[in-house]
């Protein structure tokens, strides 16, 4: 009997031995791959990121709160990077964190500023390179609601103003971290190559235990529908890390949209690194720069209104309006997205500053945006010299030509030919013009003189609207 009771208690020690085993087996063939994805569904889950074109970026942190000055003495280079240009220790950077308490901050205006400047997302900080979280985390106290004055969650209100205006949301989350223990290593302090392993050990612990458990939080808390990383290339982050992060995002979002900087494959500042798939991320980043020419690989441009993203208050040399609007057209021309930055006070502000090229360029996308969002991607002619930028409305055969100035009472427009008896149209002024076709000059139109009198308001680049065909 004992015997039988014996047989009976090991065969059920045996099955429930095997069990988990079995269940972790049916998890792993489920574990979906998504570094595999067909390019239907690869299309889907990138197309209104394709129709939006024009994001701000938003850089904001503890860094707006020494705004440039360390030790009253002006710190070079970018304002978010002042704790390790100033050479600054943890401890005492903390300070400032403790000292950002942004009461002037609203969401709401925020938001209301991106959509008035004609932007359909935006993509904020949800932690920088410094280590602080914006949001309330639970994973660590160093953030906005426990560590700062302020007490309240930024990523929560701009999340829900976002929602409600139909602005699509997106964080930016640094992999590098100045501030935590286990991810000091050649990042910020001094690279000790004695220490290399047990720096890498420790960027793993930090990655398993810290990072990503944070970004389950974004994901869990705010919905984000792209997670944009950066901080990649400190050295003791491998590009199997980066695939694991990218599969990880995905799995607790399958749709979201990630960038390349979540993997080791951004090639110099072009980013545009896709060797048959290797390299895990959705669309490139170049930074500071446009592509040199059109692409068919999905692509962003980010880019800073002055020197710096963090707020400096003395960086004052910002671009022109009429500049940020050329390089609008340029980057959508080239089928690329363009991601322009703001760096708020610590009070919680846009700059003036910034405030003014924006709606600048939401009133010139008011009457122009149709030749911007919905254009198609692709590689043909793009440009016409320096002065004409070409798009086309995607799926239809509706070309725009975006002339940059323009003092001659006629325009020639190549590569294009209208369909016999269209009509061409400039947007925002209701009368089609005269035009006529030949194989040598190719379109010619006639330009009214009340046109040419406009060309320096801000009306300005004007959009000839063809229908027809590239030749
Ligand atoms: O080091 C950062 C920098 O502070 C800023 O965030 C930019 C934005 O693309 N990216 C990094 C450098 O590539």
């Amino acid at each position: 009997m004992k015997s039988r009771i014996y047989f009976l208690i090991i065969v059920s020690l045996i099955i429930a031995a095997c069990q988990p085993k079995a269940k972790e087996e049916v998890k792993q063939a489920e574990k979906k791959n998504y570094l595999v994805e067909s390019q239907e569904a690869f299309n889907g889950r990138m197309e209104w990121w394709r129709d939006a074109r024009f994001g701000m970026f938003i850089h904001w942190g503890v860094y707006s709160v020494p705004a440039g000055i360390y030790n009253e003495e002006e710190v070079k280079g970018i304002g978010e990077w002042i704790m390790k240009h100033g050479q600054i220790p943890i401890e005492e950077y903390e300070q400032y964190a403790k000292q950002f308490n942004p009461v002037n901050f609203n969401a709401d205006q925020w938001v209301k500023i991106i959509k008035d400047a004609g932007m359909k997302y935006l993509v904020i900080t949800s932690k920088h390179h410094d280590g602080f979280a914006l949001w309330d985390s639970k994973v660590s106290n160093y953030d906005m609601v426990d560590f700062a004055p302020y007490g309240k969650d930024i990523l929560k209100a701009l999340s829900d103003a976002c929602k409600k205006n139909g602005i699509k949301f997106g964080l930016y989350h640094s992999i590098m971290d100045w501030h935590h223990p286990d991810a000091q290593a050649f990042s910020y302090l001094k690279d000790d190559p004695n220490k290399r392993e047990d720096n890498k050990k420790n960027f793993a612990e930090y990655l398993e235990k810290y990072l990503k458990p944070q970004v389950k939080e974004l994901i869990e808390n705010y919905d984000p529908d792209i997670m944009w990383f950066d901080g990649e290339w400190v050295g003791e982050f491998t590009h199997e890390q980066g695939q694991e992060l990218y599969q990880y995002v995905r799995s607790l979002k399958p749709n979201i949209l990630i960038n390349n900087r979540v993997d080791k494959g951004r090639a110099g500042m072009q980013g545009m690194n896709k060797e048959d798939g290797v390299y895990a991320g959705d669309f490139g980043t170049p930074e500071q720069e446009i592509l040199e020419a059109a692409s068919a690989l999905d692509w962003e441009s980010c880019m800073t209104m002055n020197d710096t993203w963090g707020f400096k208050k003395n960086d004052h040399n910002w671009k022109s309006s009429k500049l940020l609007i050329h390089n609008l057209i340029d980057v959508s021309a080239k089928g690329g997205n363009y991601l322009l930055n703001v760096g708020p006070t610590s009070e919680g502000l846009i700059p003036e500053e910034s405030i003014e090229r924006l709606a600048s360029m939401g009133k010139w996308l008011a009457i122009n945006g149709e030749a911007i969002y919905a254009t198609e991607k692709r590689n043909g002619n793009y440009k016409q010299g320096d002065n004409i930028r070409f798009t086309k409305k995607k799926g239809k055969d509706i070309y725009y030509a975006i002339v940059n100035e323009f003092t001659e009472a006629n325009i020639n427009i190549k590569g294009l030919k209208a369909r016999a008896g269209s009509e061409i149209f400039v947007l925002g002024y209701d009368k089609n013009l005269e035009w006529e076709y030949n194989n040598e000059d190719g379109i010619i139109i006639a330009i009214p003189a009340f046109l040419i009198t406009s060309n320096n308001d801000s009306t300005t680049p004007l959009v000839f609207k063809i229908e027809g065909e590239e030749v």
